[in-house]
């Protein structure tokens, strides 16, 4: 069965996932279709309570677990979902077997098949953690590396449209010595299971394939390109029309292409120069639709709409441009983590997250260090938040980051899948292609160069960086169109006055390029003790976070730098749970969670949150 990634989807407006690679094969993007809205109801939801069993000895291939009848104990377990959530005992408990477990774990659901009324059924999984392997009423279906991504097949072959079909879906979170992450990787928690959403979309035989959406201003004008992929599973006479409407429905642009009656793929490009626009920006994030429409004769139109925003992001020397004029990111790291539910947070809980970021005052996010889930993006471009989003390549090693095999296996495919999922958010100005990797080292300057030209050529209309936290001694920051420092002064090592310096000293060396703090945060704990901590304890206080942040504020949105630091972004919006800080020298108050949070895990404000609050509300209003 031929395996298929999609590049983009959509349904009712909500633009839902997109194209992944799979197989160890290292298979590019297939160019299978992206979900799209219909002018019928094709969109199957599979989430629900599967049935689960782990495989700690790696016996359910050979056990041929993924045949419809498979006995076995299996118990029930939520979709989407964590196997480690869900079973664990809380809190972190060493001795539990499923809050550590890394390794094998089935799934299976049965459903009934929409009747056979379009040529295509694709079945999709919005987030994997790790890998997967998928099965359709016995028959192997295909499998994925990709984390955090959506990945989609082709199942037509092997669907029943007479009976009930079982999926069975085998979930892989070990973690792979090299690999995107690699076994560096102790960040953030690894919880395993399907995370996102799994569904069902109808496609029919004429269908567009993938949607690029770009917008540009020249001489005050908006320019709209918009770039569609035809797929005709045989010749046929097919036109793609295009319009596009304001948000409350007026007809701004229309226009038709016709596609050439070829069997495969064809590319399709359609522009204008468009006059009246409003355009987005985080003061004003004015949507308007974008429909696709494609019919051929004899088959139901394929119906593909989605929002688009009319912004430019760019970089002049040492400034970032938003819609041609400097701008200052007031930022903040996000992790989609809430306790209880590891990543698989609901539509809601993304949203109140996302409002409450923009309540703080800040324009900026940067989602670490994984996609995260569509309606974040969705909310980012509703609510005005400029998006930072990054490659899952955290603190992954120089071995990793050169192996010609990890680059095709896992790195690329992964870059191409974010790229294509993500590229019609209007809030999304940055791509990452890491966090923290060795890049004093010319092996990984090497990885950079490659990664930063690679999504250079899927998207020339964005910026390309990663997270350094080598400062001075990094060596990879040629490609790059801005400089990332994650800091950590007054924490980790040095003082808390010496970041002004440090921006000074970068701007120096790199005095054609905009600079921005991609971290810096301390701990808050609330019942601190200083006085009792062991001797040499860093300060985990509330008071110390205020401190701490207040100093790095300071100094990072200081007028004399505006010039060349475009802004920072505070480590990190709630409190999460980390593995690093299991064990080592970390306070017993502190173990098992990273309290850098602004906001506790459960979002309880800590008190640093109304500081930066208040720093963040000025500075925008110094800027009117
Ligand atoms: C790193 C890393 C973050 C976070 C932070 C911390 O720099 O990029 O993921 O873990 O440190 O709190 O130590």
């Amino acid at each position: 069965m031929r395996f298929s990634l999609l590049s983009f989807c959509l349904l009712s407006g909500t633009i839902a996932c997109a194209a992944a690679p799979a197989a160890p094969a290292g298979i590019g993007p297939s160019g299978a279709p992206l979900p799209a809205a219909y002018s019928g109801p094709t969109r199957i939801n599979l989430s629900g309570r599967w049935d689960f069993r782990l495989d700690p000895d790696r016996q359910g291939e050979a056990g041929a677990w993924f045949a419809p009848n498979a006995d076995g104990t299996w118990r029930k377990i939520a979709v989407p979902g964590s196997f480690n959530e869900e079973f664990a005992r809380r809190p972190a408990d060493p001795g539990d077997p499923y809050r550590f477990y890394k390794g094998k774990a089935w799934y299976r659901t049965r459903f009934i098949a929409p009747r056979a009324g379009r040529a295509h059924v694709f079945l999709h999984f919005s987030g994997t953690v790790l890998r997967q392997k998928v099965w359709l009423n016995g028959h192997p279906i295909g499998s994925s590396v990709l984390p955090w991504l959506d990945v989609a097949y082709d199942i037509t072959s092997s669907l029943s449209h007479l009976g009930e079909n079982t999926l069975v879906v085998e979930v892989d979170n070990s973690i792979l010595p090299e690999a995107i992450p690699d076994a560096k990787w102790r960040g953030w928690w690894d919880d395993g299971g399907l995370i996102w959403p799994v569904y069902l979309e109808e496609r029919p035989a004429v269908r567009s394939e993938s949607y690029a959406t770009t917008t540009m201003l020249a001489d005050g004008r908006w320019r709209l390109k918009v770039e569609t992929a035809v797929h005709e599973d045989t010749p046929a006479k097919t036109d793609v029309q295009l319009s596009l409407t304001s948000a409350g429905g007026r007809l701004v642009w229309k226009q038709t292409e016709e596609a050439p009656a070829s069997a495969g793929q064809t590319d399709l490009a359609s522009a204008a120069d468009l006059t009246g626009i409003q355009p987005w920006s985080p003061d004003r994030p004015v949507l308007y639709r974008l429909t696709v429409k494609t019919s051929a004769p004899g088959q139901p139109p394929d119906l593909a709409s989605y929002r688009i925003g009319f912004r430019q992001i760019e970089t002049r020397g040492s400034q970032i441009l938003l819609n041609g004029a400097p701008i200052t990111l007031r930022g903040i790291n996000r992790h989609e983590f809430a306790p209880g539910v590891g990543q698989s947070l609901s539509v809601a809980q993304n949203r109140r997250d996302m409002a409450d970021i923009k309540a703080l005052g800040a324009n900026f996010v940067r989602l670490a260090h994984y996609s995260q889930s569509q309606d974040v993006y969705n909310d980012c471009d509703e609510l005005g938040l400029l998006v930072w989003t990054e490659m899952p390549a955290w603190q992954s090693s120089a071995a990793t980051l050169s192996s010609p095999e990890v680059w095709k296996n896992y790195a690329q495919p992964e870059l191409e899948a974010m790229v294509h999922q993500l590229r019609n958010h209007p809030s999304v100005i940055i791509w990452s292609v890491a966090n923290e990797i060795p890049s004093d080292k010319p092996e990984v300057a090497a990885y950079i160069a490659k990664a930063v030209n690679y999504v250079h050529s899927l998207d020339p209309s964005r910026l390309v960086t990663f997270a350094s936290d080598k400062r001075e001694k990094d060596i990879s920051m040629g490609p790059v169109d801005i400089v990332a420092v994650n800091e950590y002064y007054g924490w980790y090592y040095g003082k808390l006055d010496d970041v002004g310096p440090m921006l000074d000293r970068m701007h120096q060396e790199y005095p054609g390029k905009p600079i921005l703090v991609s971290e810096f945060g301390s701990e808050g704990v609330a019942n601190w003790n200083r006085d009792t901590a062991k001797n040499g304890s860093k300060d985990y206080s509330y008071d110390y976070q205020v401190r701490f942040l207040s100093a790095h504020l300071k100094q990072i949105f200081a007028p004399q730098r505006r010039g060349y630091v475009a802004g920072g972004l505070i480590w990190v919006y709630s409190d999460f749970p980390d593995p690093h800080r299991i064990n080592g020298d970390h306070p017993d108050i502190a173990r098992y969670r990273n309290s850098k949070g602004l906001v506790t895990m459960d979002r309880k404000p800590k008190p640093a949150y109304a500081v930066v609050q208040s720093f963040y509300r000025r500075l925008k209003q110094e800027e009117r």
